[in-house]
């Protein structure tokens, strides 16, 4: 079967980056048309990457020469292409969150159940990386017995300055609300966040750091702490304490180097460093299921549920109270 013909909706650093993997190191598809609210930005991938440009999301979306869409727009344009993207009944991978909003996604759930066909698939990348597989992989074996707390950690050298306390949950925390109720099968109860002493690195509009404290069903504790303006590296952490045992997330072995009378250890400068394995496993992976007639990876119910407790663990935040989160029967069609 011929290559899977993509269109991207969003031509910026991610997209830029989905763009590079899929043409230059993946099989079985090929970015062919890129899109961009900035043209100019738009142009100048195309030039680099031979595509062809449409002046707006929704048309290339809807070209008959595009087979499957990916969507790297800003995170409030999610839903809209999205949405786009099942009214032409085309595969869609969106980059996460799959809406800023959890009415948003919801919107994105009924309208793709209302369509009787999975099409949607969203860039939580984690549960392709290597590390957290062989997490999951060591829990299900249940030799350590069950677990009962996890100690985790999500830390940025720095983020842009339009970066927000709200985003530190909605744009950062939102990944471990993804791939902790994945690697422990269980959904969340309640949130409370903490914050700690502000760091002088943070701009005035972010308050850095931050402490989730989230509870699960079986009564599972899990401390985050979201730390993105931490000044030396990106360092992501998750250590669960079992009944017979503790197990940690291993860490991507990285050359450790003697020189100069000293010991040292590179540290990744951020995600596209740490994570660059899981994403060209996570694209490939969804070239082929889109291929195939599949969504197998994270769907719209996943996308809908990390920006819901996102958003719950937000007003945790606000209101510094304890919020109870209801657990959603999920729908049969995700089942
Ligand atoms: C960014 O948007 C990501 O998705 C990264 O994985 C995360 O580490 C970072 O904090 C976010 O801002």
């Amino acid at each position: 079967m011929s290559n899977l013909r993509i269109g991207v909706v969003g031509a910026g650093m991610i997209g830029r980056s989905h763009i590079e993997r899929i043409n230059n190191r993946l099989h079985s598809g090929a970015v062919v048309a890129v899109s961009d609210v900035n043209l100019e930005n738009a142009k100048l991938v195309a030039s680099e990457f031979n595509l062809k440009v449409f002046e707006n999301g929704e048309d290339l979306i809807a070209d008959s020469n595009i087979d499957a869409v990916i969507i790297t727009s800003w995170d409030p344009s999610h839903e809209q292409y999205v949405l786009a993207g099942l009214k032409a009944k085309k595969y869609i991978f969106c980059e996460k969150p799959l809406s800023d909003k959890a009415v948003g996604a919801k919107r994105i759930v009924e309208t793709e159940i209302a369509g009787g066909e999975k099409l949607v698939q969203v860039g939580y990348m984690r549960r392709y990386d290597k590390s957290y597989i062989q997490l999951k992989e060591i829990l299900s074996s249940g030799k350590l017995g069950e677990p009962l707390m996890l100690h985790c950690a999500h830390r940025n050298a720095n983020v842009p300055d339009m970066y927000t306390t709200e985003m530190a949950i909605e744009n950062t925390a939102v990944h471990e609300l993804d791939v902790l109720r994945w690697l422990l099968n269980e959904e969340y109860v309640s949130a409370q966040v903490l914050l700690p002493k502000k760091n002088r690195n943070a701009h005035a509009k972010l308050h850095d750091p931050q402490i989730l404290l989230l509870e699960t069903e079986s009564g599972i504790r899990i401390d985050l702490e979201i730390f993105v303006a931490n000044n030396f590296g990106y360092d992501i952490k998750t250590e669960v304490c079992c009944e017979n045992g503790i197990v940690n997330l291993p860490t991507p072995a990285t050359p450790y180097i003697k020189f100069d009378y000293n010991e040292s250890v590179a540290i990744p400068a951020d995600w596209k460093v740490r994570f660059t394995d899981a994403y060209d496993k996570e694209l490939q992976e969804w070239i082929i299921s889109s291929k195939a007639g599949r969504v197998d990876g994270p769907n719209s119910w996943d996308g809908y549920l990390a920006s819901k407790n996102a958003e719950l663990c937000s007003l945790a935040r606000e209101s510094g109270e304890i919020v109870k989160m209801s657990v959603e029967a999920k729908p049969l069609f995700y089942k």
